[in-house]
């Protein structure tokens, strides 16, 4: 078993002349696909899903699987929310005994300790990064993606033959707003996504002047396309995969990136009208939303994980609630 030139912990890959956060490409980057003799087809119960509730890219796939129902057809596990020396890890049968209200799983599908165990599984000589989302083959054992952007587009399209009537053909990425999907993925993913880990990583004044300001720039340019949206969503009438890729982020954004990650030029609840109310639309009235965000894995995954930014893991306590009420302005 070969391991990683660098520390699990060193996850944080900052350039250091620049003290900019890189973030590393994914390794495994098959697909699902229905084509004819396709290595991986669609199949009900065959694959499995690893997440973390903290994690942004895991929770995308999660509210894919719930949005195009599919809860039956791919199993899901989720790690425990502190990410350590040996990566992320399974919770044990004791563990969840004793703390039912901390979903943690046991792995019962592979039997493996930490998800790194799946990596090795699937490749011996495997030296990158055990990220999740990651997509596990229980029929040859191995690792189909660990690319969220990936995962969403294939589970939505490949799989509509096991799922109900009600779900076939509902795609979140249609041929008339791919245009408009694309361009806005491209800068949200850049600086709001992985903006927050760019100022939050960064270990260097400037790199992170920087990133705040782009990813504050792009939240008011947000706010506007929300406020002029003839619809509830950032493409108008239809929820797209625009609105799946963004949420995780500013669904974190008050209680941890404002001071987690140092992001606290403005807060969401505060100073984003349009923001807001998109957000707890998403969350209070779109099925599957709520049900994948879990506050207290969010909260106390970066605040005990990342000792570089913050040595004793104290978690704090606000903001309180963490996500406002519906109805209030
Ligand atoms: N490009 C990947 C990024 C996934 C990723 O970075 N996941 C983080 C959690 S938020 C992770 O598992 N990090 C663990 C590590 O790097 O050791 C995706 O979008 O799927």
């Amino acid at each position: 078993m070969s391991t990683p030139s660098q520390k699990i912990t060193d996850w944080v890959s900052t350039d250091s002349k620049s003290g900019e956060f890189n973030r590393k490409p994914s390794s495994f980057c098959d697909l699902v696909s229905r084509e004819p003799n396709a290595k991986f087809p669609p199949e009900r119960g065959r694959y499995h899903l690893y997440v973390s509730y903290a994690c942004p890219w895991a929770h995308r796939t999660l509210i894919t699987r719930e949005l195009k129902g599919l809860q039956d057809v791919i199993g899901v596990s989720v790690v425990h929310w502190h990410l350590g020396e040996n990566g992320w890890r399974f919770g044990t049968i004791e563990e969840a005994a004793e703390h039912p209200e901390v979903t943690v799983s046991p792995e019962t599908n592979t039997g493996a300790s930490f998800l790194r165990d799946l990596y090795f599984k699937a490749r011996p000589d495997y030296d990158g990064r055990y990220t999740v989302p990651t997509l596990w083959d229980k029929k040859n054992k191995t690792i189909v993606s660990n690319e969220s952007s990936e995962i969403i587009r294939f589970l939505y399209t490949e799989f509509d033959d096991l799922v109900d009537e009600s779900r076939k053909g509902v795609t979140y990425y249609p041929e008339e707003l791919r245009k408009g999907i694309d361009e806005l993925n491209e800068w949200v993913y850049a600086t709001v996504n992985n903006g927050v880990y760019k100022a939050g990583f960064a270990t260097k004044q400037e790199a992170y002047d920087v990133a705040v300001t782009k990813l504050f720039e792009s939240l008011d340019r947000i706010e506007k396309i929300l406020r002029d949206s003839d619809g509830s969503y950032l493409l108008g009438k239809i929820l797209t995969e625009a609105d799946i890729r963004l949420y995780p982020t500013i669904v974190r954004f008050d209680p941890v990136y404002v001071q987690h990650f140092k992001c606290n030029l403005r807060m969401i609840r505060h100073d984003y009208p349009a923001i807001h109310k998109w957000m707890r639309h998403l969350y209070y009235d779109v099925p599957g939303f709520k049900e994948t965000t879990n506050f207290e894995h969010i909260k106390k995954h970066y605040t005990k994980s990342h000792s570089q930014i913050n040595p004793k893991g104290i978690t704090p306590l606000g903001p309180v609630p963490d996500i406002m009420p519906k109805n209030t302005e």
